[in-house]
């Protein structure tokens, strides 16, 4: 039914999408007392449902979870008959919670939006439809759906076909019939392997037509799950609320057993259960690091490979059909029924297009290098322009005209993944940037709305009228949204989620990979701080507290709350003694470093006594002398040996191809300064003058220390270079002490709750030096005279309190003329750089240290 364009309807929002999101925005926004109308392509509610009629469209969570929560009532009056629900069941549900709620006045079918812009004067946004309708809204909020743009056939000769064609994604609702007919299916992701199965039973002959085979496993089908029943029968609210504080939007319990340090049986059994379990977030949790660590995730890749060849009779088809391209989880694994079996019937192929790409369709059928095969019909499930497509789809223009399309040119821009700057009261649900595609999407659209709703009725309460992110919470939201993906697997793999699948489309991790539960902390955050990060306006009000969500490393913060739990007492509180107990069942139970050649252990006779040393070697060529690194442990002068630090060394050693010798010096209390300052001298000097029996080439050495650490090896280039020599080619400094005035800001900062704290550093300086010797450059370098010393790499960490001494040691040498490299930990901590094989987000730190150590150094 389509309006007169001339006057142009009124309400306070326009909803686009009549889908699991559209319908609760309606409902919620109703509840607010907004008037609304919503507006949807196709012919009745339903979204992704309506549209995906395929034969063996099922959903892949189990109907337990995949249902509307908001409303026990509605639960009550609604029964799902299996653990994962047909299509048509799932469409009927929508249309039973539409009628249920009243729903259906407010929405207009077979209204395509194809414009939209925004009037900054009025404060509204004019939408206009396929049928020449005008409506002009306050808020604006799409519903679109994630898998809702077909991607476009990319197939050369794709219009020539003269037999049946179809979509998988735009199925007749009459249904097809393939009784007795050559098929062919292109596509083998989860539409395909839902619809294989079925084409098969009626098709004469079926050719798939394979591109990447994909990690499929069982759904065992049947009633719903009767442990998630009797749960949900016992605490309804509690099963629900566990859903919602999920990592997936699923009640599980998540494992914390690595798959490297697991033994085979229970390698075994975890997968062999999750298997006979038949849920996606079952099988993506065998291992609690099967999602970030390869050989981790290598474990049950090829236990499901297994799988496969034992399934699949014909040891060439099976071995196809084994994905091998990508790892476990990086692309969207699948649900099926009898999907592999499939291949064992006799009238079934598979065309393996990774050995024979399709050259063209023709008007018969398909050619590819090898072969021409005719059919009577095609099918495409060829996928999606997920994410993004049906948001870009839409002509959207935002303020001073700015088109989301162009905005979106190098990839989409969120805050939260719900809004975008440049475009004032318009809203995404489950837009980039948000879990949705990566969780359960009913749990997901319902923290949207439920958000959404919140956000519009605070704005109601406060007289206030426009919303929109600023683009500083913008663009630390991206970098969170890719810092959290650079720490998964998921950036290695061709996907849908990378945008990978549609040619031309930016790659870009789309989704938001920290968690539901993650996710929901954050919104809730950003709301009870009064709408961090966003502008909002009314008549005589101009608010905006402007900043950052989450700025510290995904796994960092992990690693701290992880710390908190283990609810270990502050050092500070601590005797030396006990401290040190403490940091070596800490250095016990850390992972142990990359393997290197070879590791040594020595002494260094010095004249206070002999200092222990370890050496590590390189491994592989070249053979002969290498460049020599002597590295100094962190601990604060009084903990930390050459165990605590071993895995950083080897993490060097192997990075920077050096010889490394990690030197422990002298501890306070017992020896207090100046001691660890003239041991390290003394160390490298005895390295110096002992290179050719340490492996290494005479005169190229460097000296390198974290923490306490790098302030001896500051120290002791200055003494070098007083003393004339030995020569240093280069200092590293990781998160240095090099001064002990405690008042820059990154003292007030992060002087708490991120383990370096402001009493730990008081605690450590206490024991090692006098007040009084506190300002003697040997104990505070950035006092000292700094011209002539060797060039430096100085690291520092978002989170540390030592960070601005850092920065100003950097800066200190540069105007000395010291070549000074600054390399900005960003969101890590004093210790996180340093944890090697816990913090991943820590790798390309060290990376870009391994390479400063090795530009000390000439080319070899
Ligand atoms: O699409 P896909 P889908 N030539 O992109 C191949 C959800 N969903 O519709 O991998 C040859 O996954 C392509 O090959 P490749 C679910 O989130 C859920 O199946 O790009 N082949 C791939 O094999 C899912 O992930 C359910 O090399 C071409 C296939 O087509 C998402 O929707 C059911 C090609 C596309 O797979 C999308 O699934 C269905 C070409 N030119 C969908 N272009 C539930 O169970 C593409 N391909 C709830």
């Amino acid at each position: 039914m389509n309006k007169p364009a001339s006057v142009p309807e009124q309400f306070d929002a326009v909803v686009v999408g009549a889908g699991f999101s559209g319908l609760y925005m309606l409902y919620r926004l109703r509840q607010l007392g907004l008037s609304v109308r919503v507006l949807e392509s196709a012919g009745d509610v339903g979204g992704t449902w309506y549209w995906n009629r395929y034969p063996g469209a099922r959903c892949d969570i189990p109907t337990t979870d995949y249902t509307y929560s908001f409303d026990p009532e509605l639960e009550k009056e609604w029964t799902w008959s299996e653990k994962y629900a047909t299509q048509p069941e799932i469409l009927e549900y929508l249309r039973f919670a539409a009628d249920r709620l009243g729903l259906r006045p407010d929405i207009e079918f077979s209204a395509t939006v194809t414009s939209s812009r925004w009037d900054e004067p009025e404060k509204r946004w004019t939408i206009t439809t396929d049928g020449g309708q005008e409506i002009r809204c306050r808020y604006y909020i799409m519903a679109t759906g994630c898998l809702s743009m077909p991607k476009s056939p990319d197939i050369e000769g794709a219009g020539r076909f003269a037999g049946q064609v179809y979509f998988t994604s735009r199925w007749p609702h009459e249904g097809a019939d393939f009784t007795g007919q050559r098929v062919a299916v292109i596509g083998t992701g989860s539409s395909g392997i839902q619809s294989i199965p079925l084409i098969a039973r009626q098709a004469s002959q079926l050719t798939v037509f394979q591109r990447t085979p994909n990690f499929s496993i069982p759904a065992h089908n049947g009633p719903a799950p009767a442990d998630r029943l009797d749960r949900l029968a016992e605490d309804r609210d509690e099963y629900r609320d566990a859903a919602r504080w999920s990592r997936g939007g699923v009640p599980i319990d998540p494992t914390d057993i690595l798959g490297g340090t697991a033994s085979e049986a229970v390698r075994r059994e975890r997968f062999e259960a999750a298997w006979a379990q038949g849920e996606l977030f079952g099988i993506l949790n065998v291992f609690a690091d099967q999602g970030v660590n390869p050989a981790s995730n290598d474990i049950v890749a090829e236990m499901i490979r297994e799988k496969i060849r034992s399934i699949v009779t014909d040891p060439e088809t099976a071995e196809a059909l084994c994905p091998k391209d990508h790892y476990f989880g990086t692309k969207r694994p699948c649900l099926d029924t009898g999907y592999f079996e499939t291949y064992n019937l006799p009238h079934v192929q598979l065309v393996d297009l990774r050995k024979q790409p399709i050259v063209s369709i023709t008007e018969e059928g398909i050619e590819t290098a090898d072969e021409s095969f005719g059919f009577d019909a095609i099918v495409y499930a060829t996928g999606f322009d997920a994410m993004t497509g049906a948001l870009v789809g839409v002509d959207v223009a935002g303020r001073d005209g700015l088109s989301l399309k162009e905005k979106w040119v190098a990839g989409p821009s969120t805050y939260l993944g719900l809004m975008t700057t440049g475009f004032p009261n318009f809203f995404m649900l489950t837009g980039p940037g948000s879990p949705s595609v990566l969780s359960n999407m009913t749990v997901s659209i319902e923290q949207h709305v439920d958000w959404v709703a919140g956000c519009l009725e605070n704005m109601r309460d406060e007289g206030l009228e426009t919303i929109e992110p600023t683009a500083l919470a913008e663009s630390g939201w991206n970098q969170h949204v890719q810092d959290c993906a650079a720490i998964t697997l998921h950036p290695t793999a061709n996907s849908w989620y990378m945008g990978a699948n549609v040619p031309g489309k930016p790659r870009f991790f789309l989704p938001y990979i920290g968690g539901v539960n993650a996710y929901r902390q954050a919104c809730d955050e950003v709301a009870s701080q009064g709408y961090l990060g966003f502008r909002l306006t009314g008549p005589g009000q101009d608010q905006c507290r402007d900043g950052i969500i989450r700025r510290m490393q995904p796994d960092v913060a992990m690693v701290l709350e992880f710390m908190a739990a283990a609810g270990l007492p502050p050092l500070e509180t601590l005797s030396a003694a006990d401290a040190r107990a403490l940091l070596a069942a800490t250095a016990e139970a850390s992972p142990p470093g990359p393997e290197v050649g070879e590791v040594t252990d020595g002494l260094i006779p010095v004249p206070s006594g002999d200092l222990p040393y370890r050496l590590y070697r390189p491994a592989g060529p070249p053979e002969g002398p290498r460049p020599l690194v002597v590295y100094f442990h962190g601990g604060g002068w009084v903990l930390g040996n050459l165990d605590s630090d071993d895995p950083l060394c080897r993490d060097l050693c192997a990075r920077s191809g050096a010889v490394v010798v990690s030197v422990n010096y002298r501890h306070a209390p017992e020896v207090r300064f100046p001691a660890a300052a003239l041991d390290a001298f003394a160390a490298v000097q005895w390295a110096d003058a002992n290179a050719i029996e340490l492996g290494a080439i005479p005169g190229q050495l460097a000296v390198a220390g974290w923490s306490a650490g790098a302030n001896v090896a500051a120290v002791a280039c200055q003494l070098a270079r007083d003393a004339e020599g030995p020569h240093i080619s280069g200092q590293l400094l990781i998160c240095p002490v090099v001064d002990s005035d405690m008042t820059r800001p990154s003292y007030t900062e992060n002087g708490a709750g991120y383990i370096l704290t402001t009493a730990l550093m008081r605690w450590f300086w206490d024991y090692y030096a006098d007040p009084a010797d506190r300002g003697d450059p040997r104990a505070a370098p950035l006092r000292g005279n700094l011209e002539g010393l060797p060039e430096a790499c100085i690291v520092t960490a978002d989170f540390d309190p030592l960070r601005d001494e850092g920065i100003a040691y950097a800066r200190a040498l540069e105007a000395a003329g010291v070549p000074a490299r600054l390399v900005r930990a960003r969101g890590h901590t004093h210790t996180s750089v340093t944890m090697v094989g816990v913090v991943i987000s820590g790798a390309p730190v060290r990376a870009e240290i391994g390479e400063a150590l090795g530009d000390f150094f000439p080319a070899p």
